[in-house]
């Protein structure tokens, strides 16, 4: 196992487009148990490829507080949405440090994936489960939490953190 490099907010390699995983082998379970090691790490509850360089379609996440329920979900993909009713959320984002912004989004979702075992799952989600994988999809398509902000918002967040990451 091995702690991982987070990019921070606005490092332009955040905006790089994920491709899809072809084979599920020992190095992409590997690669998932670094990434949920470098999630627990820096307390959060989810991380995606994109956040540490790698641009597969991978996502990890655990919404526990005790950390006792890891999920890895390859080549995540928002099927349908069950409720289109947005509700806000603050959220988070190891990529964005110190920062917590309210965002909307469908309430619940049907979500597709595979496990490392390579087997497609569907799942409805709701909640805050609902709210980190749709988060966690978005840096797949290198979109980040700050992007429905303000101008002026994104850009006092820009400047603290090129302030306090430099040298990183
Ligand atoms: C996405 O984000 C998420 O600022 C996952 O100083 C989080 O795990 C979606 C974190 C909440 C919805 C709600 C953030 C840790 C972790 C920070 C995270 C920080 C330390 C963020
Ligand atoms: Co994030």
């Amino acid at each position: 196992m091995a702690l991982l490099k987070i990019l921070i907010f606005p490092d332009p390699r955040l905006r790089t487009k994920a491709k899809p995983v072809q084979n599920i082998d020992g190095s992409i379970k590997e690669l998932s148990d670094d990434m949920l090691e470098t999630m627990y790490e820096g307390e959060g509850i989810g991380l995606a490829a994109t956040q540490i360089n790698v641009h597969k379609r991978i996502i990890v996440v655990d919404i526990t507080k005790e950390k006792t329920e890891p999920q890895v979900l390859i080549n995540p993909e928002i099927k349908k949405i069950i409720d289109p009713e947005k509700r806000a959320y603050s959220e988070g984002c190891l990529s964005v440090p110190g920062f917590y912004e309210e965002l909307q989004r469908p309430s619940s979702v049907e979500v597709s994936y595979q496990d490392l075992e390579g087997k497609m799952n569907t799942r409805v989600i709701s909640g805050l489960l609902s709210v980190v994988i749709q988060h966690e999809i978005d840096h797949l398509d290198g979109k980040i939490m700050v992007d429905s902000l303000s101008n002026l918002k994104k850009e006092m967040i820009r400047k603290k953190l090129m302030k306090t990451t430099v040298g990183k």
